[in-house]
């Protein structure tokens, strides 16, 4: 088998080392993140202030929405500086209230079993030198990334657009694994079940499930790398599952148990929790009943202005360079378009180097301010679908899916 897992990637040898397979990954002492303060941000809606904090381990400067069970929003201006958003800096959510600080790799077992000839217990190892390497760019984006926009405001947590990232995942296809199981004919959903729980016997374990087509598609797949390095601890340490194209909510982190079941899975999470209402743009109107809700899917378009912020100065007459990133949810980046004049006139933006349908694409524009004032601009993807973001924003209970246009409110001096 070749040493080398493609372009991009760490050499295996190097890999097992790096992982440390006779170490672990561990959350030294626990997390006090008020230790550590580095500051404040206003986040641009009602309630925004957010600390700083550097107090979380494998994790640099970021936005601090929860302690504990940890919420942590990567600062905007990172996705400034590449297609690949840094470990260090990669959002962070945890549901449950127990979540492992430690992970022994050796001691580490992946069960498979319910509706298969032949359970399995895979040891990190075997993982990484029995099944065939896969490694796929892809954005990884909580449902509720950008919730903090809705209007009315909806409860949850109050992200700006920062949890979302996208990193280049290594490791094997679920497909492989499910294969060497050997899957029951009438296997309907697998499950999935990461090490943290509820603190409380009464919370539900956070338990996820896709249809055995979409398990077996070639794409979903175990992750024990990102972007050529160990998960961080907090992004899943020493696997996860990756879904490409869908909401992160699916991506099951610290995964150590794959259920095969008979029938649709309904469990908590997925009954109950991650609902949308199952109409175009998962619009509801606020107040709205009656309609049917189904669990949240795949991901929509996107598209930001990374170099330029609301209340930024340029001058008339004067080219301004203005770049950013897209994502074409659950296909790839036809077209990035943009406009000056409140989009009456829509321009196309010069694409970077594509790393696939599922991840970041960067793009470039020019333009010339004709004259002083103030003024917006606004970024729209059109995805290889056809599908193209939404000028109005949508709206649901859950504070769900944005993917409005975006707007960045400059001064033109
Ligand atoms: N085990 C486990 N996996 C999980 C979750 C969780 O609470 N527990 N949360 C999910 C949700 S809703 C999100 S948004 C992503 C966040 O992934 P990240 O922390 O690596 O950015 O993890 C998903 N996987
Ligand atoms: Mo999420």
């Amino acid at each position: 088998m070749s040493e080398h897992l493609g372009p991009g990637a760490m050499s295996r040898r190097r890999f097992l080392q790096a992982t440390g397979l006779a170490g672990s990954a561990c959350l030294v002492g626990g997390v006090s993140a008020l230790d550590a303060q580095a500051g404040s941000v206003h986040l641009p809606f009602a309630n925004g202030m957010r600390d700083l904090t550097r107090a979380f381990p494998q994790k640099g400067e970021m936005i601090l929405l929860r302690t504990r069970p940890p919420m942590l929003e990567t600062p905007f201006d990172v996705f400034d500086r590449g297609v690949f958003t840094p470990n260090d800096r990669f959002f962070v959510r945890w549901h449950l209230g127990y979540m492992p600080t430690q992970v022994d790799a050796d001691a580490f077992r992946l069960a498979v079993r319910g509706q298969v000839g032949k359970p399995l217990s895979l040891s990190l190892r075997q993982l990484m030198t029995e099944f065939e390497p896969f490694e796929i760019a892809a954005v990884n984006q909580c449902s509720g990334n950008s919730r903090g926009f809705f209007q009315p405001r909806v409860p949850g947590g109050q992200w700006a657009n920062g949890a979302m990232g996208c990193a280049r995942w290594t490791g094997v296809r679920l497909k492989d694994v499910l294969d060497r199981a050997g899957v029951n004919a009438g296997a309907v959903q697998v499950r999935f079940n990461g090490m943290d729980s509820g603190n409380l016997q009464a919370t539900p374990d956070f338990l996820k499930s896709l249809d055995i087509e979409h398990a077996r598609d070639g794409e979903v797949m175990l992750a024990y790398g990102m972007n050529g390095e160990a998960l961080p601890l907090l992004n899943g340490f020493p696997l996860r599952l990756v879904v490409p194209g869908w909401y992160s909510t699916y991506w099951v982190k610290m995964l150590n148990d794959i259920e095969v079941l008979d029938k649709a899975d309904d469990n908590y999470w997925m009954a109950k929790a991650y609902l949308i209402p199952d109409t175009p743009h998962a619009n509801a109107a606020p107040g709205q009943t009656g309609f049917k809700s189904v669990p949240i899917n795949r991901l929509v378009p996107r598209s930001f202005i990374t170099n330029l912020r609301d209340g930024d100065k340029v001058v008339a007459g004067h080219a301004v360079a203005i770049r950013g990133i897209a994502f074409g949810g659950d296909a790839g980046v036809r077209k990035v378009l943009w406009s000056s004049d409140g989009g009456a006139r829509w321009l196309d933006a010069e694409l970077e180097a594509d790393h696939g349908r599922y991840a970041f694409r960067r793009w470039n524009a020019r333009f010339t301010p004709a004259k002083r004032g103030d003024m917006e601009l606004m970024v729209k993807v059109i995805n290889s679908d056809g599908v193209e973001q939404p000028v109005e924003p949508n709206w649901n209970g859950g504070g769900f899916m944005r993917n409005v246009v975006e707007r960045t409110k400059l001064v033109v001096a």
